[in-house]
């Protein structure tokens, strides 16, 4: 009993883990036919909105003139006020520095130029590869919005499918701002009513069927604030029961609710000015219960709904929890979360996604998710081992496939 009790599992683990292919599930990143939708670099890491709420804790200045400076005079101040004048101990700085070391570029030369000819150096398509190498990610899963009116041009022209990044429908303003997206969808083309009547309905279902027949969608999908409920008397759950759900169902295709955003607590800060709010577990059970047909992608932004979010996923076999999402991507979040998850959930959901804006950020992102994962994973692996049960490196790595991509795959179909 003494060799089982001895047993350390953690270097196959650690090797499975660095080994995985990943599917990114969610990620805002787009393939380079997007042209500067893609963003990538330091400049556009530096300048990712995490840290520009960073830098406001520090600096006085209105916020409209650093609205009106320069992307890279905006980057030169994150730099010096996040990086120079304070330790850039936050995961999104310490996340921009990881990104440079694993480029094998001299983090402690401290050299901001010295990173820019670096970046002026590569081209999109060639640092693209380098990206999702370093990442070791075989696909990362956009968020294609039919209303961005700089993404919608590319639809509806030239766009050729590229293997490594593949289509969501994303479709916040239907859900969140209703009556005005139905001015949006009579310019398209669709007479959708504010009022909803039964023809709006029907148009908003074509709306919705014309544009994944377009974009090939893996999910459709929309973030949704803390107050997100159903059943309820609203424009947004007659527009779910009748459009969302429906085309759904009718294709195979999961709807991913990402519950828990309070938008714009600080309108001035634009991007950065979200935050979070606990939400309603009760709408995540009633929809996945009352509509067994339809497949459910669920992730919340509050730390405190993780644990019913688990336990709901033990109820509903057409739940699938993913993510440490957005203010949860945090080493200390990310490593409690995973654990409660494989102590409730055993290797049956997906415990990560990037959430990347810059194309650079998936080397970090996905490096210091492995880090900790693979510290759970290890010490789950090892529990088993104490008892006698010793996973072999084939179901080790059988597992971490299931948890970083197949799950995903087999869920989506
Ligand atoms: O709604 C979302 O998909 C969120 O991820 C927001 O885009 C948010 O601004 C973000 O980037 N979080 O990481
Ligand atoms: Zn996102």
């Amino acid at each position: 009993m003494e060799r089982l009790a001895n047993t350390d599992l953690g270097p196959i683990v650690r090797s499975a883990v660095n080994d995985a292919v990943i599917t990114d599930v969610h990620t805002h990143l787009y393939s380079p036919q997007f042209g500067d939708l893609l963003l990538w670099g330091i400049d556009d890491l530096l300048t990712y909105h995490y840290l520009i709420a960073e830098t406001f804790r520090y600096v006085s200045i209105p916020y409209e003139s650093f609205w009106a400076m320069s992307k890279q005079q905006q980057a030169d101040l994150i730099w010096k006020t996040l990086f120079v004048e304070n330790s850039p101990f936050s995961e999104a700085c310490r996340g921009v520095l990881t990104v440079l070391s694993k480029l094998g570029l001299d983090v402690g030369a401290r050299d901001l130029s010295e990173y820019r000819a670096y970046f002026r150096s590569k081209s999109v398509d060639e640092y693209v590869d380098i990206a999702f190498n370093l990442a070791g990610i075989d696909c990362a899963v956009m968020t294609n919005d039919p209303f961005d009116d700089a993404e919608r041009p590319v639809w509806l022209s030239c766009y050729k499918e590229d293997p490594r990044f593949r289509a969501v429908l994303r479709i916040d303003p239907l859900l969140n701002s209703t009556q005005q997206s139905c001015e949006k969808l009579r310019n398209f083309g669709y007479s959708a009513d504010p009022a909803l009547s039964a023809q709006g309905l029907s148009e908003i279902r074509r709306f919705l069927e014309d544009w994944a027949d377009r974009m090939k969608p893996l999910y459709l999908a929309a973030s949704l604030p803390p107050d997100f409920a159903y059943p309820e008397e609203s424009p947004r759950a007659r527009v779910v029961r009748e459009c969302i759900l429906p085309v759904c169902r009718d294709r195979g295709l999961p709807f991913a609710m990402m519950i828990g955003v309070k938008k714009l607590v600080n309108p001035a800060l634009r991007l950065a000015g979200d935050s979070v709010g606990k939400s309603r577990i009760e709408t995540v059970e009633h929809l996945c219960a009352n509509f067994p047909d339809n497949k459910f992608l669920v992730t919340m932004l509050a730390r405190e709904n993780q644990h019913e979010l688990a336990v709901a996923a033990r109820k509903y076999r057409n739940l699938m929890v993913f993510g440490c999402w957005w203010f949860l991507n945090n080493p200390s979040l990310v490593e409690e979360i995973t654990r409660m998850r494989c102590e409730l959930l055993g290797p049956s959901f997906i415990p990560q996604h990037s959430d990347a804006r810059v194309l650079d950020q998936v080397i970090y992102k996905w490096a210091h998710s492995r880090t900790i994962i693979a510290s759970v994973l290890t010490d789950k692996y090892n529990d088993l081992a104490r008892t006698g049960w010793i996973a072999t490196e084939e179901e080790i790595r059988r597992d971490v496939d299931n948890l970083f991509r197949s799950n995903f795959w087999r869920f989506v179909g």
